[in-house]
């Protein structure tokens, strides 16, 4: 390994600067003497890019020699924010980088800074998937990413002067993407449609199967390196584009077809084009349908490939690879490796089933009924003949086992079966995901327990032990390390070792400091450090001057969704706003102030999530031009929330809501990336909140409202008496002031107050009241610095259990049954 390194990838600063200059004339091409920060930051990334080359083919040579088993991630999102300063952060080259930048004139921060935000996923789901793949790595665990190169990524959002959402295409890729690499040599052929053809194996005398796809595109793999911090094992993440079999059908076009000659180039090219922007909701459309489809068909030859190149027989692929679906998006797995073993490998079907089973495992992510994907039994029959028949299949054979095993009633056989008879025939995606996995997670203990409980009890019973929690984590890598460098040194400097950074675990140290008034002082000092940066960024964006000094943070970022509760907050602003402008004008002026944040994006199909955003901006404005409340009390709603956005607020956040109904939220991670940086929780009684309560100390968040086992109840009571009529004075004030057009013509929010009268599914109505309490405590305990900043340093030495590296150990003990395997160290 060692010779492997050649003098080009030396990381004196000197040596650095000359690889820029060399990517700069000869990849780009420009000159060095028309130098620009855009050309320099491509050509520093292509530096980069080398190191990491060099690097992964290292590991990969390493990995196939020790014969590691190798956790295989499937997710149709992922979510990785910007990747050059996290890349020179965990190569350690921040110091070299930066020199070298500097002799050329330019500054490390404005080179990251010109990197736009690889946006392939929608929210939770796929930034998980990111923060796994960067744990992974930084552990040495043997993995793979797959995933879908999206031509456009999650719609760029602005607000227009009316308040509402508009939406723009995110084209990523009109700029190269230095960091993704297309590899040639990896182009593999996925078919649809077709027929099945029947016949007789000559050698067993059984019956065979050949499926015979009436049409074909290439799947071109396209690799983003994935660097661990503090180590050389580099992994990748092996994003799939689409590619047509044939570029140009030139019968026609020398018929004069110029149309119909690219039609299949289009067809292909359309599959991989766009990121369906639906996030905790079903996307049920026929293209999405073949992503899925191409996704795991891709990968599954990938893996098969990989196995046998090491001259390993199919029959070790449970010992070769471990497959996570993220979610049921990447389901069609199960049918597809079935068929390979079977119609081509030629396995028995029991030897096929047990591999399949043993080689999957299946993450929920929701338990949202509108997420639960179901797919049309008659599209996937068109599309893919033969998987139908071998869904079918499994789902015959999983009925009468169950039933030899169990005699019950067709009334549960109903329940269990994988294909649902309503008005159309559909196959229950989560069903097969289970039956065809030997190990289903939940992300949350509440979660898990709801998983086990309600949403798939029947097969609980059936199968016990498949069914374990694993609550989700965060790297600290990214979402302190790098994006609070100031608090990163600072506990750096008080645990003196940065240990803590791939083992979050030493954070418990810091509850000695809590009390310690020094200490107390340099850590709000970095808050306060961080919240200028936020309040110059608002400046800048959106021309409006709040206040940062003594102001609370208050905010509250992920996409926008009823469950999720954002209309609560606003309508909280709003009763806020209405008991200011009452109260006597010297008394108001001496009121605690605050600034409540909102981002987050609607999918653009979510009519009454885009009512929600309408309102909070018509809220905002209201209450921001009204001279009577001047900077105490602002509503800011902050456009296209990123992972580079929320890299500025978290650090900056004095509290953070997370407020979902009981029992809706599966876990939710932004709250644990808010712990990490000395913000305070305001939450419910549901995801993870829970368990950070149980590990930074119920005292050190503020919680408000009841259980998951209370809210049937509360429902149940707001559809017999009607929701408005048990709805608190003030929310009820609030809504007239919307109704009365103080925001605006009410008809822009006409649904959104009819529900919240009439049932209020999220019973925003019962838990208003106990919310503006629990805010009022929050404002409270803000007034007495020494207790507000204890409680946000315990916090943060609670969050050790957060990280994603716990959560990957789990994964890697209980599920994957994989082992780190570290590149022996270069001297
Ligand atoms: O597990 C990651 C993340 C959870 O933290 C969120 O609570 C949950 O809402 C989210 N789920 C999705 C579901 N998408 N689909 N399907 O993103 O997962």
């Amino acid at each position: 390994i060692k010779d492997l390194v050649s003098p080009y990838l030396s990381s004196d600063y000197k040596h650095l600067q000359k690889n820029i200059a060399y990517h700069l004339e000869y990849t780009l091409p420009q000159t060095t003497r028309n130098l620009n920060l855009f050309g320099t930051y491509l050509a520093t990334s292509y530096t980069v890019r080398d190191r990491l080359l060099q690097l992964s083919h290292d590991t990969q040579k390493y990995y196939t020699e020790k014969k590691v088993k190798t956790a295989c991630y499937i997710s149709i999102e992922y979510l990785m924010g910007r990747f050059l300063q996290n890349a020179v952060l965990n190569l350690n080259l921040e110091e070299e980088y930066g020199e070298a930048l500097a002799g050329l004139g330019y500054g490390l921060e404005d080179i990251y800074d010109q990197e736009q935000d690889p946006a392939l996923g929608n929210g939770g789901l796929g930034r998980l998937a990111a923060c796994f793949l960067d744990t992974l790595a930084t552990h040495n665990y043997p993995a793979w990413g797959y995933g879908l190169r999206y031509n456009y990524g999650l719609f760029k959002q602005s607000v227009d002067v009316e308040g509402d959402q508009v939406e723009k295409t995110d084209v990523w890729l009109q700029f190269p993407y230095p960091f993704m690499i297309e590899n040639h040599f990896i182009r593999i052929p996925i078919g649809f449609y077709g027929s099945i053809e029947t016949y007789v194996d000559q050698k067993t005398k059984g019956t065979r199967f050949k499926w015979h796809p009436s049409e074909y595109v290439i799947a071109q793999a396209n690799d983003i390196l994935i660097p661990g911090y503090g180590t050389d094992n580099t992994n990748t993440l092996r994003l799939w584009s689409c590619r047509p079999i044939q570029e140009l059908d030139f019968k026609k076009f020398s018929l004069g077809d110029f149309k119909g000659a690219s039609e299949k180039r289009l067809n292909a090219e359309n599959i991989t084009n766009v990121l369906y922007p639906n996030d905790n909701e079903m996307a049920g459309k026929e293209l999405r349908f073949k992503q899925q489809y191409f996704l795991v068909a891709a990968t599954l030859q990938d893996i098969i490939r990989r196995l046998k190149e090491q001259k390993r027989t199919i029959y070790e692929l449970p010992d070769f690879a471990a497959v996570q679906l993220n979610d049921t998006h990447p389901t069609l797995a199960i049918p597809e490796l079935l068929r390979v073993l079977l119609d081509e490998e030629m396995l028995t079907w029991d030897e096929a089933w047990d591999i399949t089973q043993r080689t999957f495992s299946y993450t929920n992510h929701t338990i949202l009924p509108e997420a639960l994907e179901r797919w049309p039994v008659k599209l996937i029959s068109h599309l893919l003949p033969r998987h139908m028949q071998l869904i079918e299949a499994i789902n015959w054979k999983f009925l009468e086992n169950f039933s030899e095993n169990n005699k019950e009633s067709g009334k549960l056989r109903k329940k269990l079966s994988l294909i649902e008879n309503s008005r159309d025939t559909l196959v229950r995606m989560a069903w097969l995901a289970i039956v065809g996995s030997h190990k289903v997670n939940g992300v949350s203990d509440i979660h898990t327990n709801i998983l086990k409980d309600k949403v798939f009890k029947d097969f609980h019973k059936i199968y016990p032990k498949k069914f374990i929690n694993v609550t989700n984590g965060v790297t600290p890598r990214r979402w302190l390390h790098a994006c609070n460098p100031k608090l990163s040194e600072l506990i750096t400097a008080t645990l003196n070792s940065n240990e803590w950074i791939y083992d979050l675990t030493h954070l418990s140290k810091l509850r000695e400091h809590a009390d310690n008034e020094e200490f107390q002082l340099k850590w709000a000092a970095i808050k306060l450090f961080n919240k200028k940066k936020l309040q110059k960024y608002v400046k800048r964006e959106l021309k409006i001057d709040i206040g940062y000094k003594d102001v609370v943070y208050d905010i509250q970022i992920k996409r926008i969704h009823e469950y999720k509760r954002q209309l609560m907050n606003i309508i909280g602003s709003i009763s806020y706003y209405s008991d200011l402008l009452k109260m006597d004008p010297k008394k108001r002026k001496e009121m605690p102030k605050r600034v409540s944040f909102i981002a987050g994006k609607a999918a653009p199909g979510y009519f009454v999530a885009k009512k929600i955003i309408k309102l909070i901006n018509c809220v905002s404005k209201v209450i921001n031009t009204d001279p009577e409340i001047g900077d105490v009390f602002k509503v800011i709603y902050l456009p296209n929330y990123s992972v580079t956005l929320a890299e500025l607020l978290i650090p900056a956040t004095d509290v953070s809501e997370h407020i979902s109904t009981p029992g809706t939220e599966a876990s939710g991670t932004s709250n644990m990336k808010f712990v990490l940086n000395g913000g305070l929780i305001l939450g419910t009684l549901d995801g993870a909140n829970l368990e950070i309560m149980k590990n930074s100390g119920e005292e050190n968040v503020f919680a408000f409202g009841i259980t998951k086992e209370k809210v049937d109840q509360v429902k149940q009571n707001n559809i017999e008496k009607g929701a408005y009529n048990l709805m608190d004075e003030k929310m009820k004030n609030a809504i007239n002031l919307i109704e009365n057009g103080t925001f605006g013509n009410i008809e822009n929010y006409q649904g959104l107050i009819e529900e919240l009268k009439g049932v209020d599914r999220y019973i925003l109505g019962h838990d208003f009241a106990p919310y503006m309490e629990a805010m009022d405590r929050v404002m409270q305990t803000y007034q007495k610095p020494q207790k507000w900043w204890k409680m946000s340093i315990l916090g943060c030495a609670g969050s050790g259990w957060l990280s994603s590296d716990r959560t990957i150990k789990e994964y890697a003990e209980n599920i994957w049954e994989i082992k780190p395997c570290p590149l022996p160290k270069i001297e």
